[in-house]
């Protein structure tokens, strides 16, 4: 946390400003968008665009159509591009864990991020618990600005983050709920989602962490101390779920988060009125670097499809 306070208080001094990139935007969106690596002032002036961009986001997207759900990408460049490209006539509803642990992190942010500037609409990014300094410190993020950059590492650090701190932690997407976790122990009504604050870095607040941290656990009915994962970290059942959906007019959740030996995984049984979704909550991660087939999920408001990359 020392580090982090270090870091923030020398990017937040003469670096920053009067240092404006001077390159054109829309050519840095250009490269960002097909995922390149940018030169340190494109950088820096390509996520000062999206950040304000993402600042006038709600914490919960309303998402209507035919949309793709995809899971943990971690770097996974090739996956992110796939659906993209495969998936045109639908909208994307990216789940989180973009950076940390695969081989192209820069590229699947950048990638990413311009994708979602240039077409607000279609491609929807919500935060994961590795959009986070406290954890891209640790498992990848920053070791891959640093190669990338060096001396110039910690701005960029500083600076992506400020950009994730702005993600949306959910969305509704016709009757779903969509997020990076799950639910979290205290949380009754997707209000206490929207008023959630925006630019809460670590994140402070207990039900935002969860959001972004919790699993599912079949073994239990309501909540309980998530010990493979530890930290505060929650486990949530089947009741639990199930009456949160019910009070705040929900049919399903899908979420990311954990890589299914599948790619997928059916978890808490119970009805929800959609052909194809076989229980209350779909579990979904799309990284190729798991040893896993990366799979995503296709919805149009009526009928639930697992699909493999
Ligand atoms: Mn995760």
């Amino acid at each position: 946390m020392k580090l982090l306070s270090e870091l923030l208080s020398r990017v937040r001094g003469s670096r920053e400003e009067g240092s404006e990139g001077r390159k054109d935007l829309e050519e840095v969106l250009d490269k960002a968008a097909k995922g390149e690596v940018l030169e340190f002032e494109e950088a820096m002036s390509f996520l000062r665009a999206v950040e304000s961009r993402l600042s006038g986001e709600p914490q919960v997207k309303k998402v209507r159509g035919k949309v793709v759900f995809v899971g943990d990408t971690h770097g996974d460049f090739d996956s992110s591009k796939e659906v993209l490209r495969r998936f045109k006539d639908h909208k994307i509803v990216f789940l989180g864990d973009y950076v940390d642990r695969g081989k192209k992190q820069v590229e699947n942010a950048n990638f990413l991020l311009a994708n979602y500037y240039r077409h607000p609409d279609r491609v929807i990014l919500l935060r994961g618990n590795h959009e986070s300094p406290v954890v891209n410190l640790n498992y990848g993020f920053m070791e891959t600005l640093y190669h990338t950059y060096g001396s110039e590492w910690p701005f960029l650090f500083m600076k992506y983050n400020e950009v994730f701190a702005n993600l949306p932690y959910a969305a509704e997407v016709s009757g779903l709920l969509a997020l990076h976790g799950g639910i979290a122990e205290g949380l009754k009504s997707l209000k206490q989602i929207r008023k959630l604050p925006k630019k809460d870095m670590i994140p402070s607040d207990r039900i935002a962490f969860q959001l972004l941290w919790n699993d599912p656990y079949e073994g239990i009915e309501e909540f309980g101390e998530n010990y493979s994962r530890g930290g505060g970290t929650k486990y949530y059942g089947r009741k639990a779920l199930e009456s949160f959906l019910k009070s705040n007019g929900l049919k399903g959740m899908v979420r990311a988060h954990e890589a299914y030996p599948e790619g997928h995984a059916w978890l808490f049984n119970g009805e929800t009125g959609i052909e194809g979704m076989r229980s209350i909550l779909l579990s979904v991660f799309t990284c190729r670097y798991y040893g896993i087939p990366p799979t995503v999920a296709l919805y149009d408001g009526r009928k639930m499809e697992v699909v493999r990359l």
